[in-house]
Protein backbone atom coordinates (compact mmCIF):
# COMPACT_ATOMS: atom_id res chain seq x y z
CA UNK A 1 0.00 0.00 0.00
CA UNK A 2 1.54 3.11 -0.88
CA UNK A 3 1.73 5.72 1.86
CA UNK A 4 -0.01 8.90 0.59
CA UNK A 5 1.22 12.35 2.52
CA UNK A 6 1.89 15.79 1.48
CA UNK A 7 4.61 18.43 2.65
CA UNK A 8 5.56 19.35 5.84
CA UNK A 9 4.71 23.25 6.45
CA UNK A 10 8.52 24.74 7.07
CA UNK A 11 8.61 26.81 9.88
CA UNK A 12 12.09 28.63 9.78
CA UNK A 13 10.20 31.77 9.33
CA UNK A 14 8.83 31.23 12.96
CA UNK A 15 12.04 30.54 14.45
CA UNK A 16 12.69 33.77 15.89
CA UNK A 17 9.31 34.78 16.83
CA UNK A 18 8.31 32.16 20.25
CA UNK A 19 4.77 33.14 20.03
CA UNK A 20 4.24 32.11 16.67
CA UNK A 21 6.58 29.35 17.07
CA UNK A 22 3.98 28.29 19.72
CA UNK A 23 1.11 29.04 17.93
CA UNK A 24 1.94 27.08 15.32
CA UNK A 25 2.66 23.98 17.77
CA UNK A 26 -0.50 24.83 19.55
CA UNK A 27 -2.87 24.35 15.90
CA UNK A 28 -0.86 22.18 14.27
CA UNK A 29 0.74 19.66 17.08
CA UNK A 30 4.33 19.92 14.89
CA UNK A 31 6.67 22.53 13.46
CA UNK A 32 9.05 21.50 11.33
CA UNK A 33 12.13 23.03 10.82
CA UNK A 34 14.64 22.75 7.61
CA UNK A 35 18.33 22.58 8.62
CA UNK A 36 18.37 23.59 12.06
CA UNK A 37 21.13 21.06 12.77
CA UNK A 38 24.49 21.83 11.51
CA UNK A 39 25.04 19.11 8.64
CA UNK A 40 28.76 19.38 9.89
CA UNK A 41 27.87 18.02 13.09
CA UNK A 42 25.29 15.36 12.04
CA UNK A 43 27.60 13.98 9.84
CA UNK A 44 30.50 13.31 12.13
CA UNK A 45 27.90 11.53 14.35
CA UNK A 46 26.72 9.65 11.68
CA UNK A 47 30.25 8.85 10.70
CA UNK A 48 30.73 7.70 14.76
CA UNK A 49 27.46 5.46 14.85
CA UNK A 50 27.67 4.11 11.63
CA UNK A 51 31.54 3.03 12.35
CA UNK A 52 29.68 1.29 15.33
CA UNK A 53 27.24 -0.60 12.99
CA UNK A 54 29.62 -1.80 10.93
CA UNK A 55 32.09 -3.05 13.37
CA UNK A 56 29.38 -5.41 14.80
CA UNK A 57 28.42 -6.20 11.21
CA UNK A 58 25.16 -4.58 10.79
CA UNK A 59 26.70 -2.57 7.62
CA UNK A 60 28.54 -4.31 4.83
CA UNK A 61 32.83 -4.75 5.45
CA UNK A 62 34.37 -2.96 2.77
CA UNK A 63 32.12 0.29 2.28
CA UNK A 64 32.05 3.46 3.83
CA UNK A 65 30.19 3.45 6.72
CA UNK A 66 28.82 6.66 5.72
CA UNK A 67 27.09 5.56 2.90
CA UNK A 68 24.70 2.85 5.36
CA UNK A 69 24.76 -0.14 3.45
CA UNK A 70 22.35 -2.30 5.28
CA UNK A 71 23.42 -6.35 6.02
CA UNK A 72 20.32 -7.44 4.86
CA UNK A 73 20.68 -11.32 7.02
CA UNK A 74 21.32 -8.98 9.99
CA UNK A 75 18.34 -8.07 10.30
CA UNK A 76 16.23 -7.08 13.74
CA UNK A 77 14.44 -4.91 15.82
CA UNK A 78 13.72 -3.23 19.16
CA UNK A 79 12.66 -6.30 21.12
CA UNK A 80 15.11 -8.40 20.09
CA UNK A 81 18.00 -8.95 22.14
CA UNK A 82 20.64 -9.11 19.30
CA UNK A 83 19.67 -5.36 18.31
CA UNK A 84 19.51 -4.69 21.52
CA UNK A 85 23.39 -5.60 22.27
CA UNK A 86 24.75 -3.65 19.10
CA UNK A 87 21.89 -0.76 19.51
CA UNK A 88 23.28 -0.56 23.54
CA UNK A 89 27.02 -0.49 21.83
CA UNK A 90 26.30 2.98 19.41
CA UNK A 91 24.03 4.21 23.28
CA UNK A 92 27.93 4.26 24.58
CA UNK A 93 28.86 7.18 22.08
CA UNK A 94 28.89 9.99 23.95
CA UNK A 95 28.31 12.37 20.88
CA UNK A 96 25.16 10.63 20.48
CA UNK A 97 24.14 11.76 23.83
CA UNK A 98 25.58 15.47 23.51
CA UNK A 99 23.23 16.00 20.05
CA UNK A 100 20.13 15.96 22.40
CA UNK A 101 21.63 18.84 24.21
CA UNK A 102 23.02 20.94 21.13
CA UNK A 103 21.91 24.41 21.61
CA UNK A 104 20.14 25.13 18.70
CA UNK A 105 17.63 22.50 19.97
CA UNK A 106 17.49 23.17 23.47
CA UNK A 107 16.77 27.16 21.85
CA UNK A 108 14.04 26.01 19.81
CA UNK A 109 12.23 23.67 22.93
CA UNK A 110 13.03 26.66 25.09
CA UNK A 111 10.71 29.00 23.13
CA UNK A 112 8.21 26.22 22.29
CA UNK A 113 8.28 25.08 26.19
CA UNK A 114 8.19 28.57 27.20
CA UNK A 115 10.18 27.30 30.62
CA UNK A 116 13.78 26.32 31.53
CA UNK A 117 13.92 22.45 29.74
CA UNK A 118 14.70 19.11 30.92
CA UNK A 119 16.00 16.81 27.55
CA UNK A 120 14.79 13.62 29.12
CA UNK A 121 18.09 11.45 29.65
CA UNK A 122 16.27 8.46 28.10
CA UNK A 123 18.19 9.33 24.10
CA UNK A 124 16.74 7.33 21.56
CA UNK A 125 18.09 6.34 18.17
CA UNK A 126 16.27 3.95 15.65
CA UNK A 127 18.43 1.82 12.84
CA UNK A 128 15.75 0.80 10.95
CA UNK A 129 16.49 -2.24 8.33
CA UNK A 130 15.50 -2.00 4.86
CA UNK A 131 13.58 -4.87 3.68
CA UNK A 132 11.89 -5.25 7.19
CA UNK A 133 8.70 -3.24 6.55
CA UNK A 134 6.32 -5.14 8.53
CA UNK A 135 7.77 -3.35 11.91
CA UNK A 136 7.74 -0.13 10.38
CA UNK A 137 6.78 1.92 13.44
CA UNK A 138 2.97 2.47 13.31
CA UNK A 139 1.06 5.10 14.00
CA UNK A 140 1.06 6.14 17.93
CA UNK A 141 0.55 9.05 20.30
CA UNK A 142 4.04 9.56 22.47
CA UNK A 143 2.62 10.11 25.41
CA UNK A 144 1.64 6.06 26.20
CA UNK A 145 5.51 5.46 25.79
CA UNK A 146 6.85 8.05 27.51
CA UNK A 147 4.64 9.82 29.10
CA UNK A 148 4.92 12.19 32.26
CA UNK A 149 3.46 15.39 30.98
CA UNK A 150 0.95 15.61 27.61
CA UNK A 151 3.71 18.74 27.52
CA UNK A 152 6.16 17.27 26.25
CA UNK A 153 8.26 17.31 22.44
CA UNK A 154 9.72 15.30 20.80
CA UNK A 155 12.17 15.98 18.48
CA UNK A 156 12.80 13.59 15.42
CA UNK A 157 16.13 14.14 13.15
CA UNK A 158 17.60 12.29 10.21
CA UNK A 159 21.32 11.29 11.03
CA UNK A 160 21.54 11.41 7.58
CA UNK A 161 19.56 12.14 4.36
CA UNK A 162 16.10 10.26 4.69
CA UNK A 163 13.74 10.42 1.20
CA UNK A 164 10.86 8.91 1.51
CA UNK A 165 11.77 5.42 0.08
CA UNK A 166 14.28 5.57 3.64
CA UNK A 167 11.31 5.76 5.63
CA UNK A 168 11.26 9.46 7.34
CA UNK A 169 8.47 10.01 10.08
CA UNK A 170 4.84 11.49 9.20
CA UNK A 171 2.28 13.38 11.36
CA UNK A 172 -1.19 13.65 11.38
CA UNK A 173 -1.66 17.62 11.97
CA UNK A 174 -4.05 18.82 14.72
CA UNK A 175 -4.67 15.29 16.17
CA UNK A 176 -2.90 16.40 19.66
CA UNK A 177 -6.11 18.15 19.97
CA UNK A 178 -8.27 15.51 21.28
CA UNK A 179 -6.47 16.41 24.90
CA UNK A 180 -6.13 12.77 25.61
CA UNK A 181 -4.26 9.54 24.68
CA UNK A 182 -7.00 7.82 22.43
CA UNK A 183 -7.12 3.52 22.42
CA UNK A 184 -3.99 1.95 21.12
CA UNK A 185 -4.25 -1.54 20.06
CA UNK A 186 -0.98 -4.09 19.54
CA UNK A 187 0.48 -3.96 16.40
CA UNK A 188 3.96 -4.74 15.12
CA UNK A 189 6.97 -2.05 15.21
CA UNK A 190 8.96 -0.11 17.48
CA UNK A 191 6.18 0.37 20.76
CA UNK A 192 3.74 -2.54 19.32
CA UNK A 193 0.91 0.16 19.53
CA UNK A 194 -1.41 1.73 17.39
CA UNK A 195 -4.08 3.90 16.96
CA UNK A 196 -7.78 2.88 15.48
CA UNK A 197 -8.04 4.52 12.03
CA UNK A 198 -10.42 7.10 13.49
CA UNK A 199 -7.24 8.64 15.63
CA UNK A 200 -5.49 8.98 11.98
CA UNK A 201 -8.43 11.33 10.26
CA UNK A 202 -6.81 13.82 8.31
CA UNK A 203 -3.77 14.27 5.97
CA UNK A 204 -0.35 13.00 6.82
CA UNK A 205 2.63 15.23 6.26
CA UNK A 206 5.93 13.96 5.64
CA UNK A 207 9.11 15.23 3.58
CA UNK A 208 12.12 14.02 1.77
CA UNK A 209 14.59 14.44 4.75
CA UNK A 210 17.85 16.61 4.54
CA UNK A 211 20.38 15.98 7.24
CA UNK A 212 20.01 18.57 9.51
CA UNK A 213 15.87 18.86 9.24
CA UNK A 214 14.32 18.70 12.65
CA UNK A 215 10.53 17.75 13.44
CA UNK A 216 9.20 19.04 16.85
CA UNK A 217 5.71 17.24 17.86
CA UNK A 218 3.70 17.38 20.51
CA UNK A 219 3.36 13.81 22.52
CA UNK A 220 -0.30 13.85 21.52
CA UNK A 221 0.10 14.30 17.84
CA UNK A 222 -0.52 11.26 15.98
CA UNK A 223 2.63 10.04 14.03
CA UNK A 224 4.22 7.09 12.19
CA UNK A 225 7.40 6.10 10.08
CA UNK A 226 7.33 5.39 6.61
CA UNK A 227 8.84 1.78 5.48
CA UNK A 228 11.92 1.60 4.51
CA UNK A 229 11.83 0.06 1.11
CA UNK A 230 15.12 1.01 -0.51
CA UNK A 231 16.98 -2.13 -1.34
CA UNK A 232 19.96 -2.18 1.34
CA UNK A 233 19.69 1.01 3.35
CA UNK A 234 20.28 1.64 6.92
CA UNK A 235 17.34 4.42 8.25
CA UNK A 236 19.45 5.64 11.45
CA UNK A 237 17.53 8.87 13.53
CA UNK A 238 17.02 10.47 16.52
CA UNK A 239 14.12 10.87 18.68
CA UNK A 240 14.72 12.59 21.78
CA UNK A 241 12.09 14.36 24.13
CA UNK A 242 11.82 17.62 25.61
CA UNK A 243 10.14 19.39 28.62
CA UNK A 244 9.92 21.82 31.38
CA UNK A 245 11.81 21.13 34.20
CA UNK A 246 8.43 22.31 36.21
CA UNK A 247 6.66 19.35 35.35
CA UNK A 248 7.03 15.42 36.20
CA UNK A 249 8.72 12.83 34.17
CA UNK A 250 8.40 9.73 34.27
CA UNK A 251 11.13 7.34 35.98
CA UNK A 252 11.50 5.27 32.87
CA UNK A 253 12.63 8.22 31.07
CA UNK A 254 15.78 8.68 33.21
CA UNK A 255 17.05 5.03 32.54
CA UNK A 256 18.90 3.99 29.30
CA UNK A 257 16.61 3.40 26.69
CA UNK A 258 15.98 -0.75 26.48
CA UNK A 259 17.63 -1.24 29.76
CA UNK A 260 14.53 -3.09 30.85
CA UNK A 261 15.51 -5.78 28.55
CA UNK A 262 19.14 -6.12 28.50
CA UNK A 263 21.45 -5.91 31.84
CA UNK A 264 22.41 -2.25 31.07
CA UNK A 265 23.27 1.35 32.93
CA UNK A 266 24.34 4.77 33.38
CA UNK A 267 27.71 3.21 34.33
CA UNK A 268 27.76 1.15 31.21
CA UNK A 269 26.47 4.11 28.95
CA UNK A 270 29.68 5.99 30.60
CA UNK A 271 32.08 3.74 30.44
CA UNK A 272 34.47 5.98 28.25
CA UNK A 273 32.84 9.35 28.27
CA UNK A 274 35.40 12.48 28.68
CA UNK A 275 32.52 15.07 29.55
CA UNK A 276 31.46 14.73 32.90
CA UNK A 277 28.75 17.21 32.71
CA UNK A 278 27.29 15.23 30.76
CA UNK A 279 26.87 12.51 33.37
CA UNK A 280 23.37 12.55 35.55
CA UNK A 281 22.78 16.05 34.81
CA UNK A 282 19.56 15.60 36.03
CA UNK A 283 19.97 14.78 39.36
CA UNK A 284 20.72 16.97 42.62
CA UNK A 285 17.59 19.02 40.98
CA UNK A 286 14.38 18.95 42.44
CA UNK A 287 13.19 17.26 39.12
CA UNK A 288 9.63 15.83 40.04
CA UNK A 289 8.76 12.18 38.82
CA UNK A 290 6.16 9.69 38.48
CA UNK A 291 6.28 5.80 37.90
CA UNK A 292 5.59 4.51 34.69
CA UNK A 293 1.92 3.73 33.79
CA UNK A 294 2.09 0.03 32.43
CA UNK A 295 -1.51 -0.34 31.52
CA UNK A 296 -0.85 0.61 27.96
CA UNK A 297 1.90 -1.77 27.53
CA UNK A 298 -0.09 -4.37 29.60
CA UNK A 299 -3.31 -3.88 27.31
CA UNK A 300 -1.03 -4.30 23.80
CA UNK A 301 0.31 -7.53 25.31
CA UNK A 302 -2.83 -9.06 26.35
CA UNK A 303 -4.29 -8.49 22.86
CA UNK A 304 -1.12 -10.07 21.29
CA UNK A 305 -1.61 -12.78 23.37
CA UNK A 306 -5.39 -12.88 22.15
CA UNK A 307 -4.34 -12.46 18.78
CA UNK A 308 -1.59 -15.43 18.89
CA UNK A 309 -4.26 -17.74 19.89
CA UNK A 310 -6.45 -17.34 16.84
CA UNK A 311 -3.14 -17.64 14.83
CA UNK A 312 -2.42 -13.76 13.83
CA UNK A 313 1.35 -14.12 12.49
CA UNK A 314 1.63 -10.89 13.55
CA UNK A 315 0.65 -11.37 17.00
CA UNK A 316 2.28 -15.03 16.85
CA UNK A 317 5.98 -13.29 15.96
CA UNK A 318 5.76 -10.94 19.05
CA UNK A 319 5.06 -13.20 21.26
CA UNK A 320 7.90 -15.24 19.99
CA UNK A 321 10.21 -12.62 20.50
CA UNK A 322 8.70 -12.22 24.13
CA UNK A 323 10.20 -16.04 24.62
CA UNK A 324 13.53 -15.30 23.09
CA UNK A 325 13.94 -12.56 25.22
CA UNK A 326 13.25 -13.87 28.67
CA UNK A 327 11.88 -17.46 29.00
CA UNK A 328 11.61 -17.03 32.43
CA UNK A 329 9.58 -14.15 32.29
CA UNK A 330 5.78 -14.15 33.60
CA UNK A 331 5.01 -12.61 30.52
CA UNK A 332 6.47 -15.13 28.22
CA UNK A 333 4.85 -17.75 30.19
CA UNK A 334 1.61 -16.23 29.20
CA UNK A 335 3.18 -15.76 25.80
CA UNK A 336 4.38 -19.74 25.32
CA UNK A 337 0.82 -20.59 26.12
CA UNK A 338 -0.78 -19.03 23.82
CA UNK A 339 1.46 -19.63 20.55
CA UNK A 340 1.08 -23.18 22.09
CA UNK A 341 -2.83 -23.13 22.36
CA UNK A 342 -2.17 -21.91 17.88
CA UNK A 343 0.07 -24.67 17.01
O1 LIG B 1 11.69 6.65 13.89
C1 LIG B 1 10.73 5.89 14.06
O2 LIG B 1 10.46 4.94 13.31
C2 LIG B 1 9.83 6.10 15.24
C3 LIG B 1 9.96 7.46 15.79
C4 LIG B 1 8.86 7.89 16.69
O3 LIG B 1 7.84 7.30 16.83
C5 LIG B 1 9.09 9.12 17.44
O4 LIG B 1 10.04 9.86 17.13
O5 LIG B 1 8.33 9.38 18.37
FE1 LIG C 1 6.70 8.16 18.49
Amino acid sequence: MADEWQELRVSNDALDDPPELRARMDTEGYVFIKGLFSPHDMRSLRRAMTEVLQQHGWLQAGTDPMDGIAVIEAQCTEGDVGYTDVYHEVYKLQEFHRSGHWPVIMDAMGKIIDAPVLPHPMKIARIWFPQYTDHTTPAHQDFVHFQGTFDTYTCWAPVGDCPEELGGLAVVPGTHKVGKVVDHHFSLGAGSLVVDDEAQQGTWRSTNYEMGDALLFHSLTVHKALPNVTEDRMRISLDNRYQSIHEPIAEHMLTPHLSQDNAYDWDDVYADWTDDALKFYWTGRDQATVPRDLSYGERGFAEAVERAAQGDPAARLHLERIVRRDPTSDNARKASEALAAAS
